[in-house]
């Protein structure tokens, strides 16, 4: 009799064990399928001359080809100490810059649009004069693609 039961009881956990390999696969079978990264294509870079004054200013554009949103959080630049994410806006009819320390979103399949008189890239502690036709490198980091490397012509002031 007891022998049986034993038995009986070694077949269950048999059982038990293959009913648990086969949940087992059935949920790595079920799991959500990995969410596509966003991708952030950086263009229209440009930075112009600093012509003495100790600051220097970043424009692009961040096209979000990707299907979810993604965020410029920080950008580091080799020829600064600091790199910020500034804002120029109207206020009281002055015109004054507001730093973004969150950064700036970018919605799947819209682009941020960094430009004059607008959201730019202010570098601060420039380890040199910014000259019309030489470069600098410049890191960005997105939230969701991650770190993005650009290279940054300094081109003249149209006006
Ligand atoms: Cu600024």
């Amino acid at each position: 009799m007891s022998r049986a039961l034993h038995h009986k009881s070694t077949t269950y956990r048999i059982l038990i064990s293959l009913i648990s390999g086969i949940c087992f696969a059935l949920a790595c079978s079920v799991e959500p399928p990995v969410a596509k990264p966003s991708r952030v294509e950086v263009v229209d870079v440009y930075s112009h001359p600093s012509a003495g004054a100790p600051v220097g200013v970043v424009y692009l554009k961040a096209i979000n080809q990707g299907g979810s949103a993604d965020r410029l959080v920080s950008v580091t630049a080799d020829i600064a100490t600091s790199a910020e994410l500034h804002e120029t806006i109207e206020s009281d009819g002055r015109m004054k810059m507001i730093h973004h320390p969150a950064g700036f979103e970018i919605a799947p399949g819209s682009e941020l649009t960094l430009t004059a008189g607008g959201k730019h890239i202010m570098l601060t502690g420039l380890s040199g004069k910014l000259e019309a036709g030489s470069t600098f490198n410049l890191e960005l980091l997105f939230e969701q693609t991650g770190t993005v490397k650009i290279v940054v012509p300094i081109r003249p002031r149209s006006h």
